[in-house]
């Protein structure tokens, strides 16, 4: 009776599971309550359909990754979405975004939207040097758009940022069929108002799944997700060839004498802003005892 599935949206305690035929809103089974795991959007899992729509949630199945912000397993990219015009996106929270998704072997892609209102140009341009696959869009104008359908086609994946840089806008232009709720920009606080509030896998005519995230806000810090301190370095890719050639063995590429990544970025080989978010990070991160960090998320 039992069946597998994927769970393609979460929404007041139900899980929508879709098995490739059908959609059922299940709930999730004590045992999984029991076992304390959140069940994601994104899992594989086996679940007990009751014939009339609704089932119940039995297994999750081994996830390959997971994520807490945004809430969802099973990626096989992040697409962090940002954007020059209102809201302005601080590199800062791409940085943070991109290390995370780093750390856990999952590829990020980075898309600047709104370039019909600003180029995008000097934040596209920072992440095309630190070896990003980089791209410039507009869901007003349509401009990029195929090139990112391109870059998700037949893949899993999810779309990340900071709250009405447009990602549902973005998804309503990959796919006319959506129609997904999109919200304004406060032009007095510069900011975007929240306007998705869960997470929903989608899947596109073109084949790709995308899941819509609900937009962090600059304060929204989980520190707790972090990579140790001693182990972000590796997160910042294009530091990679600089790492086996400071003086120290143990050095922390902050201040250290003879740093090599510090001469590659006094040499313009890494982007001022790249080394500065990896600092702050590292700073956070050294500040977080082992226990306190979230295990594998
Ligand atoms: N000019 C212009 N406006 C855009 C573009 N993309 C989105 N917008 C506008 O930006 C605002 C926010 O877009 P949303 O798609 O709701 O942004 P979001 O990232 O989904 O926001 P949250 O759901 O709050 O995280 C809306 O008013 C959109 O019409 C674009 O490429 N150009
Ligand atoms: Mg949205
Ligand atoms: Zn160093």
């Amino acid at each position: 009776m039992s069946r597998e599935g994927t769970i393609m949206k979460a929404l007041s305690g139900f899980y929508y599971v879709d098995d490739g035929q059908s959609m059922t809103a299940c709930r999730g089974r004590g045992k999984l309550r029991h076992e304390k795991v959140t069940p994601l959007v994104g899992d594989r899992v086996r679940f007990t359909p009751q014939g009339d729509g609704s089932g119940s949630l039995d297994e999750i199945l081994p996830r390959k990754n997971q994520f807490f912000r945004p809430a969802v397993a099973n990626i096989d990219q992040l697409v962090i979405i940002a954007s020059e015009a209102i809201p302005v996106t601080d590199p800062f929270l791409i940085d943070r975004v991109a290390a995370i998704a780093e750390s856990r072997g999952c590829d990020c892609i980075i898309c600047v939207n709104k370039c019909d209102l600003a180029d995008g140009e000097s934040l596209a341009a920072i992440y095309r040097a630190a070896g990003f696959r980089t791209l410039r869009v507009s869901a007003e104008t349509g401009e990029g758009i195929d090139s990112l359908r391109e870059l998700i086609s037949e893949k899993v994946s999810a779309f990340t940022g900071n709250s009405g840089v447009g990602k549902s806008s973005i998804l309503n232009a990959l796919d006319p069929r959506f129609s997904l709720a999109t919200g304004d920009v406060s032009q007095k606080l510069g900011r975007g108002r929240h306007t998705t509030r869960h997470v929903e896998l989608l899947r596109l005519s073109c084949g790709a799944l995308v899941a819509d995230t609900p937009g962090f806000s600059s304060f929204d810090v989980d520190r707790m997700e972090l990579a140790r301190a001693e182990e972000l370095q590796h997160a910042f890719r294009e530091f990679g060839p600089y790492l086996d050639q400071c003086r120290f063995q143990d050095c922390a590429h902050v201040k250290e004498k003879g740093c090599a990544v510090l001469e590659a970025l006094a040499q313009g080989k890494i982007q001022p802003t790249r080394h500065q978010s990896y600092v702050r990070l590292y700073e956070q991160a050294k500040a977080i005892p082992d226990w306190e960090r979230r295990k594998g998320q």
